[in-house]
């Protein structure tokens, strides 16, 4: 039987477990990345580890999210991670560089080898045939120290490519097509392998934006084979010699087979709020906007936005339409603005932002009351953009700057023309944003710099025979990390600081949660199918720690988020029956009895609702790495015991 072309880096990567479908296996990891709003939690775990310089064959360090600078907070954190990175051997990508997965897939990513980064838009290095998989903050500081990365191992979706695109579709009405067919759980659980003829008519960019959304599909990653195509993108990256070729064999198996024709395929949204609440923009058309911002690590690279400069060249945006453009890197930038294609950008009115994450992550640009903007970010969860009530819908570039110009949803196939970007023969290189650590001779005498807003990790004890705690919280289905630990330019500076920051924990569903939890003292959060889905961070694990969360019972969880709660000491539960989830409500008074045996023999557990006298059975699946990691409080506190 032939393998996969994930089946074949993992093969070449496993260090614990077999290849078995369902089982725990664990990852050697070739390369890490971290950005700034998961990167100083991360920092300060590999700091309490005590290694001294990371093992891994390369990581780095990008300033993207937390750029702007409203006081000392975000400035600090950079300047921490700047002198953590110098101390401990990782490269540091300065703020302004650019969005880490832009910049990773420009200089870093290499094909067959693995990547774990502590943002959940990672596996938008496999557009560039590497395992590329986001991981909480905790999982890549151990993965830094030389430590192997676990994770179950993955079904395998073939997604088979036909035919070529149209012209004006995008590679992004491609993952928005594949989201309307699997939803945003569709993926847990699953790593999407593309294939097909359609794959050679798609550059490296486009496979990364398909391979980024991949993440709204709770997918473990996705991953384009790496051809003749990758080949050029790496020779003009000037890195020829990392090109390695990657393809399934012919027999290899796959437990899922979904076929799109791109020939068929039309311009699509995800209306608001969720990804795969996908609409053709034919059915959208005519109607009002009154925002369209294009960037983000889904769609900002070099030929994204010269088709935006060439749709834009010569006209005005429409005077009720606000335009933002942040190109994704400073290669990006750069080579707009000696091709001209900027300042197209500029005369038709576009308001030019600094390559960082930006509005996409709530850092500025805020749409006005219900307003409706047009972003081809990756993400438009409830509130996410600063604006409660703004309506976001996520489009190609094509789509963006078509209707920017209007003023209402327009159709990019109307634009007349097909237009086609040459991909460079050589892209602009210039690493001097890039700071390499300090030699091995040098590193003791580097001082890590620390502000007042940087606080230590959450302590952690030992789990305890019994959990007695009541119900602080009961919310639905599809519950995002946004809702669980808000971002945007408020409450990002306070990454660095969990007491601070879990004031506002759950507050978009529940703005006395956090109080309420404090008073409870132990508590349990219940919740519905697909808890946590979204981003990785950790805080959404670590908050509710500090809270005094011991247990959280749902339907079910997304991948990265549950592993963050086992990290942090917080047992993930799920109801063997759906319908339990009526015999709570919020105040009940819940016990686990004999709980640390019952996890230690097997994989259920039994909670006693005192208030009702029902008793209700649980799924804790945990691996025996994981119960251990549960038993010690914590994955900081099992790898200080385990070296
Ligand atoms: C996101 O897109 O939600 C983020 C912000 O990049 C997060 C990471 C974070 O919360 O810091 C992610 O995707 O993991
Ligand atoms: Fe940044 Fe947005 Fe990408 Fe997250 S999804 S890494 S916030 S650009």
């Amino acid at each position: 039987m032939g393998y996969s072309i994930a089946e074949k880096i993992i093969k070449e990567h496993i260090v614990s477990g077999e290849m078995i479908k369902g089982t725990d296996i664990g990852l050697r990891i070739d390369q890490t990345l971290t950005q700034d709003a998961t990167g100083t939690m991360a920092y300060l775990e590999f700091e309490a580890m005590g290694v001294p310089r990371v093992k891994t064959e390369r990581s780095v360090a990008y300033i993207d999210h937390n750029t702007l600078q409203t006081g000392f907070e975000n400035a600090d954190d950079h300047r921490f991670i700047q002198t953590v990175c110098k101390k401990h051997g990782i490269y540091f990508s300065r703020p302004g560089n650019g969005i880490c997965h832009q910049v990773h897939l420009e200089r870093f990513s290499k094909p067959g080898k693995t990547l774990i980064g502590s943002d959940s838009h990672t596996p938008t290095g496999g557009g560039i045939g590497m395992l590329s998989i986001g991981a909480g903050g905790l999982d890549v500081a151990v993965a830094m120290g030389g430590g192997a990365y676990y994770i179950t191992m993955p079904n395998i979706v073939k997604v088979e490519l036909k035919g070529e695109l149209k012209p004006w579709v995008s590679a992004k009405d491609i993952i928005l097509k594949v989201l309307e067919i699997m939803s945003v759980k569709g993926g847990v659980g699953k790593i999407i392998e593309y294939a097909g003829e359609g794959v050679k008519t798609l550059s490296v960019p486009q496979r990364a934006t398909i391979t980024n959304m991949g993440a709204e599909l709770g997918a473990t990653t996705s991953i384009f084979p790496s051809d003749e195509t990758t080949r050029e993108f790496l020779k003009a990256q000037g890195r020829e010699e990392d090109y390695i070729e990657l393809k399934a064999d012919e027999d290899a198996v796959y437990d899922e087979h979904i076929v799109i024709d791109l020939d068929e395929l039309e311009p699509l949204a995800a209306c608001p709020h969720s990804p795969d609440n996908i609409k053709p923009i034919a059915e959208l058309k005519g109607q009002k906007i009154d925002q369209v911002c294009i960037g983000s690590c889904t769609n900002s690279s070099y030929a994204d936005l010269m088709t935006v400069a060439h749709i834009l060249k010569g006209k005005t945006v429409h005077p009720d339409v606000s335009l933002s453009i942040a190109p994704g890197s400073k290669q990006v930038l750069t080579m707009l603005s000696e091709n001209g294609a900027l300042a197209d950008m500029i005369a038709a009115g576009a308001r030019i932002l600094e390559s960082a994450c930006g509005p996409c992550i709530g850092m500025g640009q805020s749409p006005n009351s219900a307003g409706i903007s047009l972003r081809t970010f990756n993400r438009n969860f409830l509130g996410r953009s600063g604006t409660k009530d703004g309506q976001i819908y996520l489009v190609s570039p094509e789509t963006a700057a078509a209707s920017a110009l209007t003023g209402v949803f327009t159709d990019p196939t109307t634009l007349g023309d097909p237009y086609k970007v040459e991909m460079p023969e050589q892209f602009l290189i210039n690493d001097n944003m890039i700071i390499e650590p300090a030699s091995v001779e040098e590193m003791d005498n580097i001082n890590v710099l620390r502000g007042p807003n940087i606080k230590e990790f959450p302590a952690t004890y030992p789990m305890e025979d019994s959990i007695k705690a009541s119900c602080s919280l009961k919310v639905e289905d599809n519950i995002t990390t946004d809702h669980i630990m808000p971002a945007g330019a408020k409450i990002l500076p306070l990454r660095s600081n969990i007491p601070a920051i879990s004031q506002h924990c759950f507050t978009v569903c529940d703005t006395q949660f956090p109080e309420r939890a404090k008073t409870l003292g132990s508590s349990i959060i219940v919740g519905g199918a697909n808890y946590g889905q979204g981003s990785s961070r950790e805080h959404a694990a670590l908050a509710p720690l500090y809270l005094g969360v011991k247990a959280v019972l749902v339907k079910s969880f997304a991948r990265i988020h549950r592993a963050n709660l086992i990290n942090a000491g917080i047992l993930p539960l799920e109801f063997i029956n759906e319908s339990d989830y009526d015999k709570i409500s919020l105040f009940d008074e819940l016990e686990l009895n004999d709980i640390k045996a019952e996890i230690l023999n097997g994989d259920t557990v039994t909670i006693l609702n005192k208030t009702t006298g029902e008793t209700i059975k649980a799924k804790c699946e945990l691996t025996q790495r994981q119960k251990d990691i549960a038993i010690c409080g914590g994955l900081l506190n099992y790898t200080k015991m385990n070296g």
